[in-house]
């Protein structure tokens, strides 16, 4: 599938609604809460759309979306696109400041919030100049608010669909960078269909009678992809959980209630799942099919560890945000455990070193991607975006090699990577060594200079239950590293934290913990 097999004008609305003429009275979306057909979601969604025609809302502009994944996450970012404006997905976890600049940059003039989330908006409210209208899921807090409820409640329940170009955009997501302010990326109508048949379908396999669930939530394009998009797009079911995914028992709970077949979890989401006691026994698994680990490398010993408890495969893809989802991923029936997988029809990728020439197979360089989804730009960030958007090629950031047999390993961020000796070692290589350790629950290797003002590695290590950091546990950490990787790569001091660092998203801050 290309962009141009998409009529000219469309809009992305139509994954929900082609499902109108097939399937119209479909469980759509699983929630604690409630559930809802097709036509249900539909009929709300078109309410929520004329109810932000009111407000003056016109094709282009944007509309902050800060919500609990609920029910009207989805009927709002669908109401928001099928009139043409863009729907700011905002990051839940952010604190007040983040949002502050997020709801700036964007220039949102209405923003839909959930009632639990108003403390994050409250103080910074008196700032934002561009913001006139706020709705709330849930009960309003201030003099003024509309609540969702009854701000949609009188409008019709027909709406026509705004004539966007397939290449408008519409939505609006912010990137944690590692450093400095979030980079505010913009899809297109078009990313959301292409993107879906060309990982979800071509890819998964993903079919009708699919319901996906996960940890990554809707605002992030892991999350709203997998969990949502993708399964509509195929006639399949979304289930969604407002509780927070960290605390291990909601994602549990919801599995064994819901029944999911698809499971999406970035790689410390499943090592928390098996930390947790009898996981598999106490918590019926046997709905799945399928897992889907990404946001960051999922080391062979959490994939074989998985398979072992659960019997199932773990699907491992590299995606991100400019891209808005998968380029380069594992299959079912062809996967190699630890690797990336492999290209896929829809996106070209190449390494490269620092003068853009690719480097010889198992070499290790810079991965560049080139295909139909890629943003343009950074908003606002011109200079950023100018090292990011190379013309048709998307620099990503990561090091990778290929091996013999044609599977792409991750190596570490290009900022990650160490040069120990002078030779090249990736902290991922050597956490993934550690992990496969039993007393070894989680940890990240970053950078460190010994007396020498030399780089070397150093281990941020967090023990499963039952073992306790001491000088023999670090020896023997050292010792089974010697063991299983060259000698040079082996961690030269170990610390033990009760937990590392992370972004909201779930990835290891490594910045955080150079020294
Ligand atoms: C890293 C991975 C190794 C990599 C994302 C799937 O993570 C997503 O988007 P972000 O913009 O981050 C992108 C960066 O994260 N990464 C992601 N997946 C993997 N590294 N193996 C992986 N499987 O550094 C990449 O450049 O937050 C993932 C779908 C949609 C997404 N937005």
């Amino acid at each position: 599938m290309k962009a141009s097999d998409l009529p000219m004008y469309y809009n992305a609305v139509n994954i929900l609604e082609h499902n109108l003429t097939s399937r119209p009275d479909k469980v759509a979306l699983h929630t604690a809460d409630r559930e809802m057909t097709f036509r249900q979601v539909s009929t709300e969604v078109n309410q929520v759309g004329n109810a932000l025609k009111k407000l003056d809302v016109r094709m282009g502009e944007t509309v902050g979306l800060l919500c609990l994944d609920c029910a009207e996450w989805v009927t709002s970012f669908f109401g928001i696109m099928k009139i043409g404006a863009i729907a700011v997905s905002m990051n839940t976890l952010l604190k007040p400041q983040e949002q502050a600049y997020i709801l700036r940059d964007s220039r949102a003039r209405v923003l839909i919030v959930h009632a639990a989330l108003l403390p994050a908006i409250e103080p910074i409210r008196a700032e934002l100049g561009f913001l006139k209208h706020v709705i709330v899921v849930g009960e309003t807090g201030r003099e003024g608010d509309l609540s969702y409820r009854s701000w949609i409640g009188s409008e019709s329940t027909e709406l026509g669909v705004a004539p966007t170009h397939r290449e408008d955009f519409c939505s609006l997501n912010y990137s944690s960078g590692t450093t400095g302010e979030p980079k505010g990326i913009l899809h297109a109508h078009k990313d959301y269909p292409l993107t879906a048949q060309l990982w979800g379908v071509n890819v998964l396999g993903l079919r009708e009678s699919d319901r996906a669930f996960g940890a990554p939530r809707l605002f992030f394009t892991f999350g709203t992809g997998g969990v949502l998009i993708f399964p509509w797009f195929v006639g399949a079911g979304a289930i969604l959980m407002a509780a927070p995914p960290r605390i291990v028992t909601n994602m549990l709970d919801t599995i064994h209630r819901f029944k999911p077949t698809i499971l999406y979890n970035a790689p410390t989401g499943y090592a928390a799942m098996m930390a947790t006691e009898a996981f598999n026994i106490k918590y019926d698994f046997s709905s799945l099919r399928l897992c889907v680990s990404a946001g960051e490398s999922l080391p062979a010993p959490i994939w074989r560890q998985w398979k072992e408890k659960t019997g199932l495969d773990i699907i491992d893809g590299i995606g991100s945000t400019e891209n808005y989802h998968i380029f380069l991923s594992n299959r079912p029936g062809d996967i190699r455990a630890g690797s990336s997988g492999k290209p896929f029809p829809g996106y070209e990728v190449k390494i490269v070193d620092e003068n853009m020439n690719e480097v010889a197979r198992g070499e290790v360089g810079n991965l560049l991607i080139k295909g139909e989804t890629a943003a343009l730009s950074y908003l606002h960030q011109y200079d950023r975006s100018r090292r990011t958007f190379l013309g048709e090629w998307l620099f990503t950031g990561d090091k990778y090699y290929v091996d013999e047999d044609g599977y792409y390993w991750h190596a570490g961020r290009s900022d990650d990577m160490l040069k120990v000796g002078g030779i090249w070692v990736s902290p991922v290589e050597v956490e993934s060594t550690l992990l496969g350790h039993p007393a070894v629950l989680e940890c990240a290797v970053v950078g460190q200079g010994d007396s020498a003002g030399l780089i070397k590695p150093k281990a941020f290590v967090v023990l499963k239950e039952g073992h306790t950091g001491s000088d023999e546990m670090s020896k023997q950490l050292v010792d089974y590293c010697k063991e299983q990787i060259a000698e040079y790569k082996r961690p030269r001091w170990i610390e033990f934290v009760a937990e590392l660092p992370k972004t909201a998203t779930g990835k290891i801050q490594r910045f955080k913990l150079r020294g």
